[in-house]
C-alpha cells in the first residue's frame, strides 16, 4: 500500500517519514525532492509466531511511503503541480499539521493554527480535484454542437456536473455512496478527495503530555466531519528518544505520558482508518503477515497469497492468534478443537492464522 505524506512547510513531515521507515533523518539529503522508503510494519504478533514456529524467516507487511516537501504559498503553480504529482499513486494520504512550538525551527505559516492548516490542506485537495473534474467536463462539452455525444458521454457529463457541484460546496468526493456511478467514475479519475486521509497533529512533548494544544477540539471536529482519521504524535521528541539506549526509552516515554511508539500509533491509525486487517500464514521456512481489507473471505485471502490458491481453493484451516499462542501452535489448537475448517465464504478476522488447502 502506498501512503503519501504531505502538509505545510516545516510541519514535521520528514520527521514522521523517518520515524515510520527507520531511515535516519541525517541521511535524508534532499529538502526539495520527495523522499521514498518502504516501511515494514513490525507487528509484534509476527515475532511471536516466529518464535513458536521457529522459522528462519519472517516477512512483515509493508507501507510504501513518499514524503513530499512542503511548498511556500508563493510557489509557482507549475512547481506545485510537479510536487503534488508525487502523491498521485498513493492509496492513502497522511497530512501532517504543526502544533509544536519552536524558537529554532522556522514557521513559514506563522500564526496559522493547526485547524487553519487543516482548512488549507482540504482546500488544496478540493481545488486539485475541481481542476481534474472541470478539465474532463470541458473536454466533453467541447464536443457539444460538433457531434452527437455518445450515451456514455452523456452519462459522464451528468455525473461530472454532480461531482463538480459537490466539490463547489466543499464536500469531499469520497462522501458519495461507494455504490454510486459517480463514485465509480471518480475512482477512474483518481481524485484526491476520494482517498482516505489521516491527519497527524505534530506536537511538542508538553502539548502531548497535557493532551492539549490550541484549537485541538476544532481540529478533531473537522477531521470527524470530513471523515479523516486523526492521530497525535510528538515527532521530534520521539525521534530523540530513539537515540537513547533501549532501557532508557521507556522511562522517557512514560514520563511524557506517551504509550506505544509513534510508529505503532501511526500505522494503527492508518490501518484502522483504511479498514485494513492482518492475517498470518506459515510454512517450514517462514512466517508471514498479509494485509487485507475488512470482510475479506477465505478464498479472496488465498488469492492474496497466490492466484493459484484462489483458483483451486478447497478449504482453509483458521485459528485465531490468541488460540494459536495459548495452545503453543497448530497442533495444540487442533487438539483443543480450536482450529476451524472453513469454506470459501468464511470472513477472515484480524490476527487469524490461515492455512489454505488448494487442489494443486
Ligand atoms: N521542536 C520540535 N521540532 C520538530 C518537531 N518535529 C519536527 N521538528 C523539527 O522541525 C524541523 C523540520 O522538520 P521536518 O520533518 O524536516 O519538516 P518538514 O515538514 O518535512 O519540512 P519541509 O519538507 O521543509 O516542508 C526539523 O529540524 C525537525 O527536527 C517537533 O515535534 N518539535
Ligand atoms: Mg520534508
Amino acid at each position: 500500500m502506498d501512503v503519501g505524506i504531505f502538509g505545510p512547510e516545516k510541519s514535521g513531515k520528514t520527521t514522521l517519514f523517518c520515524l515510520l521507515s527507520g531511515v535516519s533523518f541525517d541521511s535524508v539529503v534532499s529538502k526539495h525532492e520527495p523522499n521514498r522508503a518502504v516501511a515494514e510494519i513490525r507487528d509484534p504478533r509476527l515475532d511471536k509466531l516466529q518464535e513458536i514456529q521457529n522459522t528462519e524467516k519472517k516477512v512483515y507487511t509493508t507501507l510504501n511511503l513518499v514524503d513530499i516537501p512542503g511548498f511556500p504559498a508563493a510557489c509557482p503553480a507549475r512547481e506545485k503541480n510537479r510536487i503534488m504529482q508525487n502523491l498521485q499513486g498513493s492509496d492513502a494520504l497522511l497530512a501532517v499539521v504543526r502544533a509544536f512550538r519552536s524558537e529554532i525551527v522556522s514557521w513559514p505559516e506563522v500564526g496559522k493554527s493547526a485547524a487553519a492548516q487543516l482548512e488549507s490542506i482540504s482546500a488544496e485537495l478540493l481545488l486539485r480535484d475541481m481542476e481534474v473534474v472541470s478539465n474532463r467536463l470541458q473536454r466533453i462539452e467541447d464536443q457539444v454542437g460538433k457531434r452527437k455525444l455518445t450515451a456514455e458521454e452523456e452519462k459522464e457529463r451528468v455525473l461530472l456536473r454532480n461531482v463538480s457541484e459537490q466539490l463547489d460546496q466543499e464536500r469531499f468526493a469520497g462522501s458519495l455512496s461507494p455504490e454510486s456511478d459517480e463514485r465509480r467514475l471518480l475512482a477512474s479519475l483518481s481524485l484526491f478527495t476520494c482517498r482516505p486521509v489521516v491527519v497527524a497533529a505534530n506536537l511538542d512533548e508538553d502539548q502531548y503530555s497535557a493532551r492539549d494544544y490550541p484549537d485541538r477540539e476544532l481540529v478533531m471536529k473537522s477531521c470527524e466531519e470530513r471523515g479523516f482519521g486523526y492521530v497525535e504524535v510528538a515527532g521530534r521528541f520521539e525521534m530523540e528518544v530513539l537515540e537513547l539506549p533501549l532501557e532508557e526509552r521507556e522511562l522517557f516515554m512514560n514520563e511524557a505520558g506517551i504509550s506505544g511508539s509513534c510508529f505503532e500509533r501511526l500505522h494503527d491509525t492508518i490501518y484502522k482508518h483504511l479498514d485494513i486487517i492482518t492475517f498470518f500464514t506459515f510454512n517450514e521456512e517462514e512466517v508471514r503477515a498479509w494485509q487485507i481489507e475488512q470482510d475479506t473471505t477465505a478464498k479472496q485471502a488465498a488469492g492474496k497469497v497466490h492466484s493459484d490458491l484462489m483458483d483451486h481453493f478447497i478449504k482453509a484451516e483458521i485459528i485465531s492468534y490468541e488460540d494459536f499462542v495459548n495452545c503453543g501452535g497448530i497442533h495444540g489448537a487442533r487438539e483443543k478443537g480450536l482450529a476451524k475448517i472453513a469454506g470459501k465464504d468464511e470472513i477472515i478476522r484480524d490476527g487469524d492464522i490461515v492455512r489454505i488447502r488448494a487442489n494443486a
